[in-house]
């Protein structure tokens, strides 16, 4: 298909002057825009007042071509290798860009040739994958995966985990490479889980159970982990999958008091104890019966004719009521 020179291109449409199909540079004078028509949804004229010439500028979205507007990714007609990009050529069809290795099929328009990886394939750049997955450390080595926020984010197979903080689609082992997986070194199995052995024979991926691994747990909250009386406890891996966490001993609901231990683990030990006692001695009462053994009850009524101890009447009487706030 012929193509016309710049100038033409830029040349009034059919309706507005002389035949823009044609390659010859015309110059339509103008008094105002409306002078300035145009038939072609993605031009515009105006008119340059100071030359009295009109001045034809195309969309920025828009492609015109050979007298005809395209949008944005349209194909030629013919050839669906070749697109309009206005960002590159508003005045011809730019080659269609197909990722590395692909080609682009010129009947249908589709890029093909490469086959790209899925969830939990190897990569080395987020091209090597499928669209919607980019290529991510996992582990010790790089595969395509996505974020998630549920294992229904993720493909049939995969259940959404955490690595790193970051949430991301994996292998029900909770990591990204599976049993037969291709790899270069050791590092390309790991499969984030501690009660295997990742290893790779030949190429590809072996995973055997290591039930001897055993490591620290706790299921506190982290913030309190290893503060005032919270410790670690321990899991084990049984079947190639680690135990609960066993042993942790936990945060208390309120800081026992009196006990110079922290033991709601905030870092601050009995915080916000008081001990409470009442001075009694402006008082002075007249016991009732039988004080014995720890656990009797002592019975004080006051009398209208205080008497104060016998064996020291000037000694004071105080009643420990004990720790505020109360424990239980
Ligand atoms: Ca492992
Ligand atoms: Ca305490
Ligand atoms: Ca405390």
């Amino acid at each position: 298909m012929p193509r016309r020179s710049a100038d033409a291109i830029n040349a009034p449409d059919a309706s507005s002057g002389p035949d823009a199909s044609t390659d010859t540079v015309v110059t339509v004078t103008c008094e105002t825009d409306s002078d300035c028509t145009v038939t072609k949804a993605c031009r515009t004229g105006t008119c340059d007042q100071a030359t009295g010439t009109c001045a034809y500028a195309t969309d920025s979205e828009s492609c015109f071509i050979d007298g005809d507007c395209f949008n944005r990714d349209q194909a030629q007609p013919g050839d669906g290798c070749k697109i309009c990009d206005p960002d590159l050529n508003q005045n011809d069809f730019v080659n269609k860009l197909c990722a590395d290795g692909e080609t682009c099929d010129s009947v249908t328009g589709e890029c093909t040739g490469a086959s790209l990886a899925t969830t939990c394939g190897l990569c080395s750049s987020s091209d090597d994958c499928e669209t919607g997955l980019t290529c991510q450390a996992v582990g010790v080595g790089m595969f395509c995966t996505q974020t998630c926020a549920a294992d229904t984010d993720c493909e049939q197979g995969f259940v959404c985990g955490d690595v790193g903080g970051a949430s991301l689609c994996l292998l029900a082992t909770g990591g990204c490479a599976a049993e037969g997986s291709a790899c270069v070194v050791s590092g390309d199995c790991e499969d984030l889980n501690p009660c295997t052995t990742d290893l790779c024979n030949a190429d590809a991926c072996t995973f055997s159970n290591d039930d001897s691994v055993s490591e620290a747990c706790y299921s506190g909250d982290p913030t309190t982990r290893g503060v005032g009386t919270c410790v670690d406890g321990t899991r084990t891996c049984s079947g190639g999958v680690l135990g609960a966490c066993v042993g942790d001993i936990l945060p208390e609901s309120f800081d026992v008091c009196g006990d110079a231990a922290d033991n709601d683990c905030d870092g601050t030990p009995d915080q916000d104890c008081q001990f409470v006692s009442v001075d009694l001695s402006p008082v002075t009462a007249v016991a009732s019966g039988e004080i014995g053994t720890t656990g009797d009850t002592l019975h004080v009524t006051f009398d209208s004719t205080p008497v104060g101890p016998a064996a020291d009447a000037s000694a004071p009487i105080k009643v420990d009521l004990g720790f505020y706030p109360p424990q239980f």
